[in-house]
């Protein structure tokens, strides 16, 4: 219930808001979003990101993103961030806080707040932040709406895929009352792209490979690539879209080893089949139609146990 986040925020003083960690545009877009929302509210407060410098390329088309300062916060807002371990290294900012509020769309988020508001109808937790903002009679204005819409519009895939419902056009219907620039927030999300990135996209395309006749569609990067490439989290995010576009494909799946450590991030998507379900297997999760986990090892015994789980569903 909304009641119980709004008269949190209403005694709260200093607001931090913790986006998880590769913070995707309906994560960004949503945070920001509530920030300009609590600072019309009167309220102090900052969003407070895991990868700082340099920031989410998806901040370049966002209002409000300010530079990193600390606040001796009295509330923290996680958004967009189904467990507690996707807040990263900011887990201890977030339980060192005591009063503790979680908004999601996650179906797999596990209630790690003391308040929680998860709709999984939600097509985005943007269209969570805009019900957010009626409920506490916040008048939006350009850059809050211009914030949800890039939110709601990636989360989407531009209104395209099966989350999106009759609720997600009526809130963009009204985002675009307040005269929001939507070609330059899609020309920004969706079709500009660095060579470094259409790059990866080559390499990701030529390791393209297919299982139980087209059924599953597998793309791959290697960490020698992704660091050869420059490449971000960002970049590689959008990787699965096109293993996903196979038209035989029930289900796709990314691969790609971290840079970090020795683990392989795996991205799922199908139009049919609970994804959620296959990453939760894995200590993943997401939704039932788009879902991640990540492995530990190297790539090929990576590929080989989420591959297994995969026939087992197929079959
Ligand atoms: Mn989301």
């Amino acid at each position: 219930m909304f009641t119980e986040i709004k008269a949190a925020i209403e005694k709260a003083d200093n607001i931090i808001i913790l986006p998880h960690k590769s913070a995707d545009a309906d994560c960004l877009g949503s945070a920001f979003a509530l920030k300009l929302i609590l600072k019309k509210l009167g309220k102090k407060a900052l969003v407070m990101l895991e990868e700082k410098e340099p920031f989410p390329h998806t901040c370049g088309i966002l209002n409000g993103v300010e530079e990193q300062v600390s606040l001796n916060a009295d509330l923290v807002i996680a958004v967009d961030c189904g467990d507690l371990e996707r807040l990263g290294e900011r887990i201890g900012v977030f339980k060192s806080c005591p009063e503790t509020v979680n908004i999601d769309h996650h179906p797999t988020n596990t209630m790690f707040a003391k308040y929680n508001f998860v709709d999984t109808n939600a097509a985005a937790t943007g269209e969570i932040i805009f019900h957010l903002a009626e409920f506490m009679n916040v008048a939006l204005d350009r850059d809050i709406a211009e914030n949800l819409y890039a939110a709601i519009v990636s989360d989407t895939g531009r209104f395209s895929y099966s989350n999106t419902t009759e609720n997600t056009h009526i809130i963009a219907a009204k985002l675009h009352g307040y005269k929001i620039n939507h070609t330059e927030i899609n020309e920004f999300l969706f079709e500009r792209n660095s060579l470094n990135k259409l790059m990866l996209v080559k390499a990701a395309l030529n390791s393209l490979q297919v299982y139980k006749e087209g059924k599953i569609a597998a793309v791959e990067v290697t960490r020698e690539q992704l660091l050869k490439l420059g490449a971000t989290e960002e970049d590689a995010s959008g990787l699965i879209s096109y293993p996903r576009s196979l038209e035989t494909a029930l289900i796709s799946v990314c691969f790609r080893e971290s840079t970090v450590s020795d683990t392989v991030k795996v991205s799922l998507r199908s139009n049919i089949y609970d994804v959620a379900q296959i990453a939760k297997q894995f200590g993943g999760g997401g939704h039932i139609r788009a879902s991640g986990c990540s492995i530990a090892g190297n790539l090929k015994d990576a590929k080989e146990k989420l591959l297994d789980a995969l026939f087992k569903v197929i079959e």
